[in-house]
C-alpha cells in the first residue's frame, strides 16, 4: 500500500466512453481490469463522474444546424461540439458494470450545470468555477495524484494539468487511458501535460 498521501484519480471511466457507448473511445474498457487492480495500492481512490442535463451546452443536439465535434465558441472560450452522453440517471452514465466503483471513497460529478462543459475533475472550462475536489484531497492530506481513465486527451489531460498547476505531484499512467484523438488532440494534450509538469508514465 502506498502511503496516505497518495491518491488514484479514476477519471469517467462509464458506459458511453466504453465501445457501444454514445461517445466510445477506442479501447475503453481495456482499461477497466488493471484500473480495479491498481486501485487496491492506494490509501484514497477517487472516481470523475460526466454528468450532464439532457439539453447540455456542449451537445451539438443543442445547436441547430451544428454536428458532433465541429468546435463552436461558447462565452468561456472555443468548445468541442460532441454528441449526447452521460446523460444523468442514463445506462450511459452509469460506471462501466466492471469498474470496481464501491473501492472510491468519493465521486466527484462534474458538467451538471446546462451552460458550462467540465472536462477537468478540478475546474469547470471557465477555469475558475471549482468542482471542491481540491478541497476535499487538502483536507484529507493527499499531495500526489496517479490519474487513468477517459479520455486522456480531454478530461485526463484537464485535470492532471489543473492538479500539477494546483501544486499537487502529478503523473500520468498512459497505460490505463485511451484517447479521443480528434485532430491532433492527442499529441497536443501530451504537450500540454508534460509542459505543466505532469509526468507522464
Ligand atoms: C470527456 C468529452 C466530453 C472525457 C467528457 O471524459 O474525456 N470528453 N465529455
Ligand atoms: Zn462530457
Amino acid at each position: 500500500m502506498r502511503p496516505d498521501s497518495d491518491a488514484l484519480i479514476v477519471i469517467d471511466v462509464q458506459n458511453d466512453f466504453c465501445e457501444g457507448g454514445a461517445l466510445a473511445v477506442p479501447g475503453g474498457s481495456d482499461v477497466v481490469a488493471p484500473i480495479n487492480a491498481l486501485m487496491a495500492e492506494f490509501p484514497v481512490v477517487v472516481l470523475s463522474q460526466d454528468w450532464h442535463p439532457a439539453d447540455h451546452a456542449s451537445f451539438a443536439s443543442q445547436h441547430p444546424g451544428r454536428t458532433p465535434f465541429q468546435m463552436i465558441d461558447m462565452p468561456y472560450g472555443p468548445q468541442v461540439l460532441w454528441p449526447d452522453h452521460c446523460v444523468q440517471v442514463s445506462r450511459g452514465a452509469d460506471f462501466h458494470p466492471d469498474l470496481d466503483a464501491d473501492r472510491a471513497q468519493m465521486i466527484v460529478r462534474k458538467g451538471f450545470r446546462r451552460e458550462i462543459d467540465s472536462y477537468s475533475a478540478f475546474f469547470e472550462n471557465d477555469h475558475v468555477t471549482p468542482t471542491g475536489l481540491d478541497g476535499y484531497l487538502r483536507a484529507r492530506g493527499v499531495t500526489r495524484l496517479t490519474f487513468v481513465g477517459l479520455a486522456l486527451d480531454f478530461c485526463v489531460q484537464f485535470s492532471a494539468v489543473d492538479a500539477a498547476q494546483a501544486g499537487f505531484e502529478a503523473e500520468v499512467r498512459q497505460d490505463l487511458c485511451r484517447a479521443i484523438d480528434l485532430d491532433g488532440s492527442l499529441a497536443g494534450a501530451r504537450a500540454a501535460m508534460a509542459a505543466a509538469g505532469v509526468a507522464l508514465i
